[in-house]
C-alpha cells in the first residue's frame, strides 16, 4: 500500500533522536545541531503563533482585567488592558460561545461559552491595550476578536496606534450581523519593540457586541525549557565546530 500524503508521511525528529547524532559524520552534525536549535524555538503544535493577550471575561465596568486579572490571558513578558473607557460592560449573559478567540484555538487559554460581553455604542471607543516587555522586539500576527451587533447590524471599525496618545490609524472595518461571528485580522506588518505599548481601538455603532478578543505574535514567545534546549544544542554545536 502506498505511503498518503500528509502528516503520516513526513519525518519526524523528536529531540530524543538526538542520541544517534555521534554517529553521525562530523561535518553532518556540524550541520544539522544548528537546525535543530532552531527546530526546538519552532511552535509544536501551533500554527498561528502565541497568544499574547485575550480577553474574554467580562465581568465588571470600570475594573475590569486590569493587567491581565481573572481569567483572561497575558504572555509572560507582557502588560495590558482592556478598558471599556464610558461605555456599558455587559455581563453574565450572551457573550461568543464558539470559545475561540476570532476562529483561533490557543491551548494556553480558552474562552468560556456564556461569559459575558461588551456592547459598544456610537460615541464609545474600548481599547485593548498591549505593552512588551519582554526584553525583545516581537513581531505580530492577528487580532482576533468576535462580534455580533444586535437588534440592527452595524460594522466596527478597528484603528491602532503605537503609544497611549496621539491619533489612531484605521486597520480594518467588519459588518456585524445578528448572529456572533468569528473575524480575524492580519495585524503582520505592525511589531512591537520591547518597552513600546499598542493601543488597539474598537468603534461600532449601536448594538455592536464584542467577545474573545485577542492578539497573537507571528513566533511563539519562547518558553524557557525551549529557550534551554536550544541554547544547549547551539552550545553542543559551537564545541564541535572548535574541534579541530
Ligand atoms: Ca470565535
Amino acid at each position: 500500500m502506498p505511503p498518503t500524503t500528509g502528516e503520516g508521511s513526513q519525518k519526524v525528529f523528536p529531540i530524543s533522536s538526538l542520541a544517534f547524532l555521534p554517529e553521525y559524520p562530523t561535518q553532518m552534525n556540524k550541520r544539522i545541531l544548528p537546525l535543530l536549535a532552531i527546530c526546538a524555538l519552532a511552535p509544536f503544535g501551533s500554527a498561528s503563533g502565541a497568544l499574547l493577550i485575550g480577553f474574554h471575561s467580562f465581568t465588571g465596568d470600570t475594573t475590569i482585567q486590569a493587567g491581565g486579572s481573572g481569567t483572561n490571558y497575558l504572555a509572560s513578558g507582557f502588560s495590558g488592558f482592556y478598558d471599556p473607557t464610558t461605555g456599558l460592560n455587559k455581563t453574565a449573559t450572551g457573550g461568543s460561545s464558539d470559545q475561540t478567540y476570532g476562529n483561533i484555538t490557543v491551548d494556553v487559554s480558552t474562552p468560556g461559552t456564556n461569559n459575558g460581553y461588551v456592547s459598544m455604542f456610537a460615541g464609545w471607543f474600548p481599547i485593548l491595550e498591549l505593552a512588551n516587555n519582554s526584553g525583545s522586539t516581537v513581531a505580530l500576527d492577528k487580532l482576533l476578536y468576535d462580534g455580533t451587533s444586535s437588534p440592527s447590524a452595524t460594522s466596527v471599525t478597528i484603528s491602532y496606534r503605537y503609544g497611549t496618545t496621539g491619533g489612531f490609524t484605521d486597520l480594518v472595518t467588519s459588518s456585524l450581523t445578528s448572529t456572533y461571528q468569528s473575524f480575524s485580522q492580519d495585524i503582520s506588518s505592525l511589531q512591537l519593540n520591547d518597552g513600546q505599548t499598542i493601543q488597539f481601538r474598537f468603534a461600532g455603532g449601536s448594538g455592536g457586541q464584542l467577545d474573545n478578543l485577542g492578539v497573537t505574535s507571528a513566533s511563539p514567545v519562547p518558553e524557557p525549557s525551549a529557550a534551554l534546549i536550544a541554547g544547549g544544542l547551539l552550545a553542543v554545536s559551537a564545541l564541535r565546530r572548535r574541534r579541530p
